[in-house]
């Protein structure tokens, strides 16, 4: 039977920041391993990935920085390419979405589902910043979402919840650029009428049935990504804008459409193509070929991009209608670090490239780690404790340790040649056939997507060595049964070269180490399992040590810089500037909180009763998180008076408590230090 092809993708990281550990671990890491995995079997595949270069973060970052988004796009893909480059992550490309190529085709995309009538054509209300002259969508807006009161969720996406958005659905929505509250304001766009794909999308999603033909198995897909996309099925899709208004992206190639560009997550799956395109071109190839007929689409993601890999792209490829759908998504779950979320504003993340700058002798070392913690059901944790604990304990006393004395011994016994194998004990044979299966079940892990445990496995046959070793003991038979020795140094031989194979995908510069002491190189996946990689008389060489070990130092030194309060400059800047009089608008007063309560089914939410000195008032206030209702009842604060009244949760809000806020997130009231009375004034 012939072997699967394969079109693997791996999320395009957004040009907008370095790449951490959690980027790696749950897209880059995995993705890799798979696929290095299929080359060896002898798979047609085609591994894809490029610089996600549009969008309203990378405009916005541009705003804060002073520099146009063509620099951070430049900036930023320079520095991710030659981190995956660095970390030897073995794409076949790694393309960018700034290119004209990319806005060629997806231009064309758009074309062809425009012209067949895919789209819907809808002027309505959209929020508009009238400081900024500019509508806001996706990243320039955000709110609360209306889901999981996440206070910061954007106008496209909630990242908290993963939960698809439109910006009005947002609770109390502000704008990013001017931080005020948005005006209505007509404009036009595309819509993609997604609830009209709900009935197959529910059928391919649950039984891998398209238009009547079984296309993928459901059952090799994850409960949690079917799960999400179900609920967002029976939550009842809505049009989804496919165009927006703004300067940086791809323009829209419709007469009449100047100032408008295609939606961010429109563009950028298609980037996936268009990466696909340049790969063809630069290698005599047909790019049609990975995106039509009998081959498997593969897209490595976070659980935050599910619906747009799920729902939104495979709607779009069925829509232009030559194009393969998914076969499989595995997206995984999110890592933190040390006990906290990764964080880029509170420098809270191991960035990839200081990884490789600090340790460039340790990918391997990374590697092992990150797949070995991977959040491929569940969030996990990376700690530089447990990175230690593993380096040291597993890679170097398991693994290095038996892969040491099978060389080190035949050094000493055989000057480095395989000696030759006598007769076969049934413990010999038994052993044997555990590593055939120990090989077996790496491989069916690998095509489930269970690199962890595929990882595990394959470090299973060191530890099967070490028992091997340790029960037949060479260095004490070889005084009594030397012909007994020449059979045990031969077979921990053959199992060392298994691994040279085995660690391909997952450690490709161990295995590469491993090769060049044997000097026995295949990446021929078919050989794995075999009791006879090695000829008798073959010459290896004297090892080295393969895994240094971890110092106590390495783990404090790193510790310490993430609690390094680096002096953030991710406070905003400062904003325009502004006058006197509108500043004298503001009536801000103190006032005393006299009571507070939880808002109901709102985690984020006090409703607070505050003696401003000239009225008692309701607040709602956001502050739920940082403050027990009990421990603020009788504190002074400031309160802005004369903010426009507005509904939220259903309790009318008559102004705003005003707070101070730390880098790290950290909220405090604004007292007075001579502890003023409640209605005193603040100029
Ligand atoms: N740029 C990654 C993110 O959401 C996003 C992926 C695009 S893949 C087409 O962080
Ligand atoms: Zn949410």
């Amino acid at each position: 039977m012939s072997l699967a092809k394969y079109t693997v993708t791996a999320a395009l990281p957004y040009a907008n920041g370095p790449l951490h550990l959690g980027h790696v671990a749950g897209v880059y890491l995995p993705s890799d391993i798979f696929v290095r995995f299929l080359r060896m079997k002898g798979h047609d595949v085609a591994f894809i990935c490029g610089s996600d270069e549009h969008g309203a973060a990378i405009t916005l970052r541009a705003k804060k920085e002073g520099v146009s988004p063509q620099e951070i796009v430049d900036k930023y893909n320079a520095l991710i390419s030659q981190s995956f480059k660095d970390f030897d992550i073995s794409f076949d490309i790694f393309h960018r979405t700034s290119s004209e190529l990319h806005h060629r085709t997806s231009q064309e995309f758009f074309k062809v589902l425009h012209d067949k009538g895919r789209f819907i054509e809808e002027t309505s209300e959209q929020y508009y910043d009238e400081e900024y002259s500019q509508f806001l969508a996706d990243r320039y807006i955000t709110g609360e979402c209306p889901k999981c009161q996440n206070p910061s969720a954007y106008g496209d996406q909630c990242e908290k919840c993963g939960s698809a958005l439109s910006p009005t659905e947002l609770i109390n929505p502000k704008s990013t650029l001017s931080g005020k509250s948005p005006v209505m304001r007509s404009t036009s766009h595309w819509y993609l009428p997604m609830e009209q794909h709900e009935t197959w999308l529910k059928e391919w999603i649950q039984n891998g049935v398209l238009d009547g033909v079984q296309q993928h198995d459901p059952k090799a897909w994850k409960n949690q990504v079917i799960g999400q996309c179900m609920s967002w099925i029976d939550g009842g899709l809505r049009p989804r804008a496919m165009t927006r208004d703004l300067d940086w992206g791809v323009k829209v190639p419709l007469p009449g459409a100047d100032g408008k560009v295609l939606y961010v997550w429109l563009d950028a799956p298609i980037g996936y193509i268009s990466a696909t395109k340049q790969w063809a071109l630069d290698n005599n190839k047909k790019w049609e070929e990975y995106w039509t007929g009998d081959r498997k689409l593969v897209h490595f993601i976070g659980k935050d991009n599910i619906v747009f890999h799920a729902i939104i792209f495979p709607i779009l490829l069925k829509d232009h209608g030559d194009l393969i759908l998914p076969d499989n998504v595995p997206a995984y779950e999110f890592l933190n670090l040390e006990g906290d979320k990764f964080s880029t504003s509170r420098n809270w993340a191991v960035w990839l490239h200081e990884y490789i700058e600090n340790h460039p002798y340790k990918i391997d070392e990374l590697k092992y780690v990150l797949t070995s913690i991977a959040p491929e059901n569940r969030d996990s944790e990376f700690t530089w404790k447990e990175y230690q604990q593993r380096v040291n304990s597993e890679l170097a006393d398991i693994l290095g340790n038996f892969v040491n004395r099978a060389l080190v011994l035949t050094q000493k016994y055989y000057d480095g040649k395989v000696p030759q194998l006598g007769n076969l004990t049934d413990e010999d044979n038994n052993m044997l056939a555990d590593v055939k299966a120990s090989c077996k079940k790496i491989e069916d892990l690998v095509y489930a997507y269970k690199l962890r445990d595929a990882q595990a496995e394959a470090m299973n046959l060191a530890r099967i060595g070490n028992k091997f070793l340790a029960e037949t003991e060479p260095w004490k038979l070889i005084k009594t049964d030397e012909v007994r020795v020449m059979t045990i140094m031969n077979l921990a031989l053959q199992i060392t070269a298994n691994l040279s194979i085995v660690l391909q995908p997952f450690l490709p510069a161990t295995a590469n180490k491993l090769a060049d002491f044997l000097d026995f190189k295949t990446n021929d996946w078919k050989l794995a399992g075999s009791d006879e990689l090695l000829e008798a008389g073959h010459q290896t060489n004297s090892p080295t040590i393969l895994f240094p070990k971890i110092e106590d130092s390495l783990v404090e030194e790193e510790v310490s810089k993430l609690h390094a309060e680096e002096p953030s400059s991710d406070f905003d800047p400062q904003k325009d500037e502004t006058s006197f009089d509108d500043f004298s608008k503001m009536d801000i007063r103190l006032g005393k909180i006299i009571s507070a309560e939880k808002v109901e089914k709102a985690d984020k939410l006090l409703k607070l009763i505050v003696d401003t000195g000239i009225d008692t008032r309701t607040v709602v206030s956001g502050i739920a998180e940082h403050y027990k209702p009990d421990d603020i009842i009788g504190k002074t604060v400031q309160i802005l008076m004369n903010l426009a009244p507005r509904k939220i949760r259903g309790i009318e809000s008559q102004g705003m408590i005003l707070m101070a806020e730390s880098a790290a997130g950290e909220l405090s009231f604004m007292v007075s230090e001579k502890n003023f009375e409640q209605g005193g004034g603040i100029h």
